[in-house]
Order: C-alpha cells, then sequence, then structure tokens
C-alpha cells in the first residue's frame, strides 16, 4: 500500500486517521476534496466527527468551515453534520442530515455558482483556509498528487491552506492516473489570459496536482470505495422527458441548428437527466461529446457503445455497480475521459464557445420560464444551484426538465410564480415535462406562458393556470409580464397551510 506514496518524505508522514484529525482545530476553515460521491476523504472525515462528538461531550465548542467542490458523502457531509460539526458550508451539499440542519438556520450555508468558488476563495472573502483534506489515488516521488475520481476545487485548496492532510485511497484504481487535466493557468484579473481549450477533449494541463510536501502535515492510507446512490430505473415520467427531449434535438438537427453529432452535451445529475442519456443510446447522433460537470451512469453506457467519442468532467457521479466497472477497467476510460478543476470544466468562456447543449432539473418553473432549482416552497433549500448556472447562460441551447407534479401530486412544478429565482427567464430556452415540450426562444413572455401552460403543466393544474393567466391579462399593473401581485404566490400559501397546492 505504502507503495502508493513513492515520495519519502511524505511516507515517513503517514500516520492514524485518529491522529490527523488532530490537526482540525475548532473554528478553522477546512477544505475538502469531493464532488458528488467521488474522491472525497472518507476517514479523516470520520475520525474528525468522532473528535467533535467528543469535545462537545465534554462541554466544549468545535464547529468548522467546510469547503468542498460540490456534496460529498455520508462519511463527510453526513458524519459532520451528525456531529454538529458544520458551522458553514459551501458550495453545494445534498446530505439529508446537513439540508436539515441548513433548513433550521443551524449550519451557514453559502450556495454559489460552481464556478465562482475559486475566484472568491482567493479574493478572500471566506477568510484564511487553516486546512486541506485530499483524496488522492498516489504520490509520485516528486511529492506530486495523483488524483482521484474527482477534481473539484482540490487544486485551490492545495495551493491556499496552511497544512494539507493527504488521503492516500488504495480503492482508487492507480490506472485513473493520466486521466486529469489540471490547469494552472487561472489568474485574477487583469492578469487572466484566455483558456487554450478550443475542443472538449484538448489537455491544457498537467496530469498531476502540485503540492509543497513542506505544508503536508499527515497522510493517510485507505482503501474505501467511494458512496454514490444507484440509479433508479427510469419512470415513466423520466421516459417521458427524455422522449420529448430526444424529438426535440432531432428536429435541431433536421432544421440544421445542431450538427448532426449534437454539440458538447452537459447533463445534470439524477434521474430524470440519466433516463435522457439512456434515450441516446438509441437515438441517431453519433459521434457526440460531452462537456460537462459530472459523468454518470449513461454516459459510460455511450462511451461504450461508442455513441460518444469522449466526456470532460471535473468528476465521477456513478453508482456502485459503475464505480466497480469503471475501477476495473480504468485504463481503457482513461483515454476517453477528462477531469478537470471546476473553475475550468464549469467555465463560462469554454460553455459559450463550446456551444454547450445543457440539461438540468427544476424544482419548479413559472408561466414566464423563470426557474427555481434549489427553493422548496421559496425558503427551504433542496441542494444547491450547483453547475446549472454556469451552463444555463452561456450554453447554446438551455433546457430545463422536471415532472410537471412533485408528492404525490399535490405540488405543480408549474406556478403563476417561482417562489425563489435561480435561473431568469432569459437563461431559460426550453423546458421539458413528461406532458410535454415548450421551446421558448424568440417568445415574449405573453407567448411563452400560453406555451408552457398548454405544453408543459399537468391537466390537473392546467385550467387554474389558465385562469390566473387571463384574470392576470386584464388585471395587472402592466402588460410585459402580467401578473397579480397578491395571488402569484398563493399557489405556494396554499401548500404550506394545507400540504397541498390544490384548491
Ligand atoms: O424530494 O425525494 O424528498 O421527494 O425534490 O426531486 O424529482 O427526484 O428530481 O433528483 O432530478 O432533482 C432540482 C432538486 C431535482 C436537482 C433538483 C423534490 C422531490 C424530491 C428531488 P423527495 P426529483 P431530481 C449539475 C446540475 C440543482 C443543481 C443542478 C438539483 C427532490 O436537479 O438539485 O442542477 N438541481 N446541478 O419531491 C417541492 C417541487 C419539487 C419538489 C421536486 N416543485 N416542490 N418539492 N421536489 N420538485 C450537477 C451539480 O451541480 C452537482
Amino acid at each position: 500500500m505504502s507503495s502508493r506514496i513513492a515520495h519519502a518524505g511524505l511516507r515517513a508522514k503517514i500516520t492514524s486517521a485518529e491522529e490527523a484529525a488532530t490537526f482540525i482545530k475548532n473554528g478553522m476553515n477546512v477544505g475538502m476534496s469531493g464532488f458528488t460521491g467521488s474522491g472525497y476523504p472518507k476517514v479523516v472525515s470520520q475520525a474528525l466527527a468522532d473528535q467533535i462528538e467528543a469535545t462537545h461531550a465534554a462541554g466544549d465548542p468545535f464547529k468548522i468551515g467546510v469547503w468542498t467542490g460540490a456534496s460529498t458523502g455520508p462519511e463527510l457531509d453526513g458524519a459532520l453534520a451528525k456531529a454538529d460539526g458544520i458551522g458553514f458550508r459551501l458550495p453545494y451539499s445534498s446530505d439529508p442530515i446537513a439540508r436539515d440542519k441548513i433548513n433550521r438556520g443551524e449550519i451557514n450555508y453559502f450556495d454559489m455558482h460552481l464556478s465562482h468558488v475559486a475566484q472568491i476563495a482567493w479574493e478572500g472573502f471566506l477568510g484564511p483556509l487553516d486546512t486541506a483534506v485530499i483524496e488522492v489515488a498516489g504520490i509520485t516521488p516528486e511529492g506530486d498528487l495523483i488524483p482521484s475520481t474527482s477534481v473539484g476545487n482540490n487544486k485551490t485548496w492545495l495551493d491556499q491552506a496552511k497544512q494539507i492532510i493527504l488521503e492516500v485511497n488504495s480503492w482508487q484504481n492507480l490506472q485513473l492516473d493520466g486521466m486529469h487535466d489540471i490547469y494552472y493557468g487561472t489568474a485574477l484579473p487583469p492578469n487572466r489570459v484566455p483558456i487554450p481549450l478550443i475542443r472538449p477533449d484538448d489537455r491544457i494541463g498537467q496530469p498531476h496536482f502540485r503540492c509543497d510536501p513542506a505544508k503536508v502535515v499527515a497522510v493517510v492510507e485507505t482503501d474505501s470505495p467511494d458512496r454514490n446512490l444507484p440509479f433508479a430505473a427510469p419512470d415513466a415520467n423520466a421516459k417521458a422527458i427524455a422522449g420529448h427531449l430526444l424529438e426535440f434535438l432531432k428536429n435541431e438537427v433536421k432544421q440544421g441548428r445542431l450538427p448532426p453529432s449534437l454539440l458538447p452535451l452537459q447533463s445534470g445529475v439524477g434521474n430524470v437527466t440519466n433516463a435522457v442519456l439512456a434515450g441516446l443510446m438509441d437515438a441517431p447522433f453519433e459521434n457526440m461529446t460531452s462537456f460537462t460537470e459530472v459523468i454518470q451512469d449513461g454516459m459510460i453506457d455511450l462511451l461504450e457503445s461508442g455513441k460518444l467519442l469522449m466526456a470532460s468532467a471535473t468528476a465521477f457521479s456513478l453508482s456502485p455497480a459503475m464505480a466497480e466497472r469503471l475501477n476495473r477497467d480504468a485504463s481503457w476510460f482513461r483515454d476517453k475521459l477528462i477531469l478537470r478543476p471546476q473553475e475550468i470544466s464549469n467555465h463560462p468562456e469554454l460553455v459559450r464557445r463550446l456551444g454547450c447543449i445543457a440539461m438540468n432539473g427544476l424544482i419548479e418553473a413559472d408561466i414566464y420560464g423563470a426557474v427555481n432549482s434549489t427553493h422548496v416552497m421559496g425558503s427551504k433549500i433542496q441542494n444547491g444551484i450547483g453547475g446549472s448556472g454556469d451552463f444555463a447562460r452561456n450554453a447554446f441551447v438551455s433546457i430545463f426538465m422536471t415532472p410537471s407534479t412533485a408528492k404525490g401530486g399535490a405540488i405543480s412544478a408549474i406556478v403563476p410564480q417561482v417562489s425563489h429565482v435561480d435561473h431568469i427567464a432569459q437563461d431559460v430556452q426550453v423546458i421539458v415535462t413528461e406532458q410535454g415540450l415548450a421551446d421558448l426562444r424568440g417568445l415574449v413572455p405573453r407567448q411563452r406562458a400560453m406555451l408552457i401552460i398548454e405544453n408543459c403543466a399537468h391537466p390537473d393544474f392546467r385550467d387554474a393556470l389558465k385562469d390566473y393567466y387571463e384574470r392576470a391579462l386584464r388585471g395587472s399593473f402592466g402588460q410585459q409580464s402580467p401578473s397579480l401581485l397578491t395571488e402569484a404566490l398563493s399557489w405556494h400559501q396554499r401548500f404550506v397551510e394545507t400540504g397541498s397546492m390544490r384548491p
């Protein structure tokens, strides 16, 4: 195992997770690796949670700021949240225990665009980064780090942290070495230069992270798997959404607006987006590419089928079975997959230049096309905006999709007005539900309203939406985006009071 730690000085720092965790103190900011259940530290975070619990039991405070790439696994977010050890969290979280504490106001949560994290850390808004805890697949003789299954913000954490703890995970296949492209050319203005990436498969950086061995205080060996959840088999709604979307893409090719190989695909995480990827297996598009944030199961299937030539992302988000498959055949996948820092995988300059097709989920959309991706009933966070904003604003085609109802039909995903705005109507070009698809490009708000209600709303809510819209046409203060101010959020209020949006 220690053979993965080829640098003599760092081999001398091998210690237990418990010992390593003692370097982290109350009040510290800790930058951890990890992105959607892959490449996150597994044992130091758990040992830290144990120490936090013991400190609390002794009557002393112990909370830290946790900065990551995005969501992580139960051994990190779950364990630390359960121990009441997180005071501040950024930039994305989907852990159920942490979610409850965020929504009770017990964790300060900074939900932000994932491409902005490195910049805001360099600008100093978050305070100093005291410690970095980074999972790696190995350490080279020179002391460079072989990344594992996510890159996220690791480069930034390693550069900024005062001290570094490394988890060397032998569960990760060493054949991952060479899959990563770590670009060190970013800078703050006025010193920025164009990012020299022209095609999704361009490599513009180096395979390993730089790391100052003098900052490393502990090296911990582990053998723990990444823990992602399995995907559900696509249900009828997911299949219907995928069907509408694939018809749309076929028509775009027919109209000459998209090439037959489409443009680089970005796909959000979740069962619906995975169903779309599954649908692409039988669609007539060949030689596709992907420039996205996370690689999920459907992408791997597409790669193996030969329909997708390559995928660029910052992390894997694979079911346990698929993670095993990737781990077994890492050398085959290594030439077809590129993992980059998230400031590059999600970079607006690149998303715009490449002309990505962005496909993301939503919580609710309103009749004018504004999208809420994050807050249930305007105040309760589900996960966070993640990379959806990085891609939606800059994509060549910006698509959002959802089942038309939630919570067993009690909630309409199409509402008179969204209760929280993540994506303004100008960033939303296409909305898809199992009912149909609304292509909003070139339409003014009044045209959008009719199309979204007719094509996307569930029949159970369609008449009520029409009724609202027609009364808004008569009673609104202005006619650009007609609305009834005192009624626009009444559906949400009704749900809060009665448990249903239904009248
Ligand atoms: O909650 O499991 O408690 O029932 O939201 O909803 O339908 O399973 O859909 O997994 O695709 O998630 C927007 C949350 C959709 C996701 C969102 C409830 C629903 C369920 C999940 P339960 P589904 P999905 C790049 C892209 C932002 C980040 C992003 C998301 C739960 O897509 O986090 O796009 N997006 N990143 O019941 C009340 C509604 C609801 C609702 C759904 N209208 N009202 N609850 N739910 N709609 C990737 C990254 O950034 C990492």
